[in-house]
């Protein structure tokens, strides 16, 4: 007799995600920028969503005077100035957002660059405008990087892999003046002193290069690269959304190194809604074993959309 067994959902995903020019962008400077990611409609969407939890948060410091970081759902703020909404965690705030995290073709090209399976270690946003006081000409920045190359870097196939991956997207056009990323151009290979690096960027600022771009447009980097906000210099209001990508097997980055693991966890009323195809993408998954993917440099792109896993209703 044989057994009928209905196959598991698959969460589908292209493969690869990027074109060979985008992945040899990627491989020579660290990163690359894919336009057309999100439509405007799911940009304003996203800036509606990022609005509303500033003001439920700020609602919910004005309620809670003596509480350091109150949440919302599990969002707080990480800075809460008057130029500045820096909001993280917002896993169960608004499906919109997590829409962001789940998007096919943006988990596909974290993984492209892993070269592994993913799981989501973080998600938050900025909205941000230009901070008081003078305009520098030649500012500073507060460059930094996640991972360190020895650890977070391997070779396959002659292209360049990371463990930790970004997908930074801007919602608003934003042009030179507008403050998009910076990052050290190349800084993911360049094993070498992290302070000295930044010092050479200064002295020849061709070296840092700009997040430009339509409202949209994913900025895909490796968490090796060394990297900043930007200086807002004009009247725009910034407004970008990020989701951090590790291995299955790796912890959540947005849990913070100072707190024990179940400091951040989900509801139970959030697990029970995952979809089966996205649970090692929200969750992880304890074991080993990895589920290596590589592409070679000249596969052609797939470009056939995807859809997205669609939510239980709430
Ligand atoms: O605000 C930005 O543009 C950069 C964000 C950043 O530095 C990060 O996600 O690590």
């Amino acid at each position: 007799m044989q057994l009928m067994t209905t196959p598991a959902p698959t969460f589908e995903k292209p493969f690869p995600a990027l074109t060979a020019a985008q992945r040899y962008h990627f491989d020579l400077h660290g990163y690359v920028v894919v336009p057309d990611t999100l439509t405007r409609d799911e940009c304003a969407g996203l800036i509606e969503a990022m609005k509303n939890l500033r003001r439920d948060l700020h609602a919910a410091k004005a309620a809670n005077p003596g509480v350091a970081k109150p949440t919302v759902r599990g969002a707080f703020f990480e800075i809460d100035s008057p130029h500045h909404a820096f909001t993280a965690n917002f896993y169960e705030y608004d499906d919109r957002m997590l829409d962001y995290a789940c998007n096919p073709r943006l988990v596909a090209m974290a993984e492209e660059i892993m070269g592994c399976e993913a799981r989501l270690t973080e998600i938050n946003a900025h909205i941000n405008t230009r901070a008081p006081g003078p305009i520098e000409p030649d500012p500073k920045y507060g460059f930094h990087a996640g991972v360190d190359i020895n650890f977070g870097s391997h070779v396959a196939g002659g292209l360049y892999h990371c463990n930790f991956v970004k997908t930074l997207t801007t919602l608003v056009d934003l042009g030179p003046e507008d403050g998009g990323t910076v990052v050290v151009a190349g800084s993911h290979k360049i094993n070498t002193d992290r302070d000295a690096m930044i010092a050479a960027a200064y002295e020849d600022r061709s070296l840092i290069h700009q997040f430009t771009g339509t409202a949209g447009s994913t900025l895909l980097f490796a968490e090796t690269l060394i990297h900043a906000t930007g200086q807002v210099r004009s009247d725009i209001e910034r407004a970008i959304i990020i989701a951090g990508y590790g291995p299955i097997m790796y912890p959540r980055w947005d849990l913070h190194i100072e707190n024990t693991v179940d400091e951040l966890p989900f509801s139970d009323a959030f697990r029970k809604r995952i979809p089966p195809q996205l649970r090692n993408l929200l969750l992880g998954k304890l074991h080993w074993s990895r589920n290596a993917r590589y592409r070679k440099l000249g596969y052609p792109v797939d470009d056939m959309p995807r859809k997205p896993v669609a939510w239980p209703a709430k």
